[in-house]
């Protein structure tokens, strides 16, 4: 391979690249939306914060040598399917369901794959929704449907991920059992807090006499 050849697989790579950053920002947008729009219509935010990031080239390379992909751009766009990452962290456990109806009605949205890690928690305590869906992204000169991994999990479920995805990578994924039975107890008691603040959140939402719309015009954002 010249010098020429491996400027234009370059150009080619970070070309291919954008088009997921392109697509996070469309499914960010989107998610906000939901978030203002849910808000002023139901004078209720169902969503804490948004957050996204974008594999880096290296470890999108390094998940294609590890999972033996071909080395191509089209290999890489059918099998990678977690390049573009965007996470929804949710109040209570009820919003993730209608956060993943909202998003999956979408008509330009399509659901590739689901994998619903919180009726089958992960043995280590993981919970999560994980939805991989498609999205139209429309360039300058073509139009190309990108994969988009959405994570949709409550507070408690993304403090206990972050923790464990921290220990995780300190022990270089070889975590000692004691702690390993320590997160997976943490993680009970996160299961616990959930569901102990969607009943007060259900009372609450029962018991409270009707809201009036305040009398500005801020968005609880
Ligand atoms: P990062 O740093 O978030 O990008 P694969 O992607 O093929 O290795 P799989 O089974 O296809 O794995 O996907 P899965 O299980 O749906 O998980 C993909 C992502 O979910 C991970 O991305 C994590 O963000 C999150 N995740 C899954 N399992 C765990 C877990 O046990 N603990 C934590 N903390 N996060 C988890 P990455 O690329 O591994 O990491």
């Amino acid at each position: 391979v010249g010098i020429d050849d491996l400027r234009i697989l370059r150009e080619q790579f970070v070309d291919f690249m954008l088009g997921y950053k392109f697509a996070i920002d469309e499914v960010t947008t989107k998610i906000n939306i939901l978030r203002e729009d849910f808000n002023n219509t139901h004078e209720y935010n169902p969503i804490e914060h948004v957050g996204s990031r974008l594999k880096s080239p290296e470890s999108v390379l390094e998940k294609v040598r590890r999972k033996n992909y071909a080395m191509n751009l089209a290999a890489i766009r059918e099998n990678v399917l977690d390049i573009a990452g965007v996470r929804v962290v949710c109040s209570f456990i009820s919003d993730i369901g209608t956060i993943r109806d909202m998003l999956a009605g979408q008509e330009d949205i399509t659901v590739l794959e689901e994998r619903d890690y919180i009726t089958h928690r992960k043995p280590n305590g993981y919970q999560s929704m994980h939805l991989i869906v498609s999205i139209p992204v429309f360039r300058s000169d073509r139009t190309e449907r990108i994969p988009v991994e959405i994570q949709i999990r409550t507070i408690a479920m993304d403090f206990w991920a972050s923790l464990e995805h921290k220990i995780y990578y300190k022990y270089r994924g070889e975590v000692p059992p004691n702690l390993r039975a320590d997160l997976a107890q943490a993680a009970e008691v996160a299961t616990q807090l959930d569901e102990k603040m969607e009943a007060l959140h259900r009372q609450v939402d029962r018991s409270a006499p009707p809201k009036t719309k305040p009398a500005t015009d801020s968005l609880d954002l």
